[in-house]
């Protein structure tokens, strides 16, 4: 496979790096914290996520790259720090290899430590699939909240087992699939059931984000529901310069 012998290279090279995009509360406008996103660029062009995250799964390389977003985000917290810069939470990705990994927590631990960076600012994004191997999963998002760190479970609502999901493992943030408020204009099923997931979040005290707002009349159904949003209505992801110029213009 031809993208696996570049993917190799990658971190080497210099050809990763991180955008951000901001995650926004709906009814005050205010910017609550935003999601790491890797970008490639390699001799071969851009290539999505989408097709070189999968390989790297596969082939291990996750290990290594996903250990560099991390890093690479938690030096960015520390950036903002060191600039007096108002801080906020910065959400990463994890695949389900590196969370089940028997390092995992340790390198997570080493990390915050080596960039000094408060746990508190690091959500970790994880996805149901992660439960297909329950207790260690189970044992690992125990572990990663006593250190501080905030667990987020991301395509909420897509997996075929959410709720036993939350029913028997604390979480701080619910990420509702985008297919939700993508379906909800057009479907009052659907509407009722995204309304309905956003109380879940609520009767537990855990945090909700929306993704994929993309317009106002997606913006004035979430209005009333003291949600957090995500979505190109706001901003797609961007360059950490580009994000820093701006949200240093916002605050
Ligand atoms: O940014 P974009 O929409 O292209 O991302 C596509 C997919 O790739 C999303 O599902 C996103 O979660 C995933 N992704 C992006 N960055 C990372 C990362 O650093 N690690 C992992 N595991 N997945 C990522
Ligand atoms: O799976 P995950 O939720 O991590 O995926 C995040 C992906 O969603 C990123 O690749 C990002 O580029 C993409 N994304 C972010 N906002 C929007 C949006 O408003 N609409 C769509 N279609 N995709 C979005
Ligand atoms: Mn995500
Ligand atoms: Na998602």
């Amino acid at each position: 496979m031809i993208l696996e012998t570049y993917l190799h290279k990658a971190i080497e090279n210099n050809e990763l790096t991180v955008h951000y995009q901001p995650q926004f509360d709906i009814s005050t406008y205010r910017m609550v914290g935003a999601e790491a996103l890797l970008r490639w660029k390699c001799e071969l062009g851009h290539i999505p996520p989408d097709e070189f995250i999968p390989i790297a799964e596969e082939t291990g390389l996750i290990m290594p790259i996903g250990e560099w977003v991390i890093r690479q985000a938690c030096m960015d917290i520390k950036r903002f720090k060191n600039k007096n810069i108002n801080l906020f939470p910065i959400s990463v990705n994890i695949s389900t290899r590196q969370l089940m990994a028997p390092t995992f927590i340790d390198r997570i631990r080493s990390i915050l430590l080596e960039e000094e960076v408060d746990p508190n600012y690091l959500t970790l994004e994880i996805t149901e699939s992660s439960f297909l191997y329950y207790e260690d999963a189970k044992n690992n998002i125990l572990e990663l909240r006593n250190l501080g760190v905030r667990v987020s479970l991301d395509d909420f609502g897509i997996g075929y087992s959410s709720l036993s999901m939350i029913r028997n493992i604390k979480i701080d943030e619910l990420k509702i699939d985008r297919s939700f408020l993508n379906d909800s204009l057009k479907n009052n099923r659907v509407k009722s059931l995204l309304e309905a997931i956003i109380q879940i979040g609520k009767r537990i005290n855990t945090k909700v984000v929306v993704e994929g707002i993309e317009t106002k009349e997606q913006i004035e159904l979430l209005s009333s529901h003291g949600v957090y949003g995500q979505g190109y209505f706001y901003s797609k992801p961007i360059p950490i310069n580009e994000f820093e110029s701006w949200y240093i213009e916002t605050i």
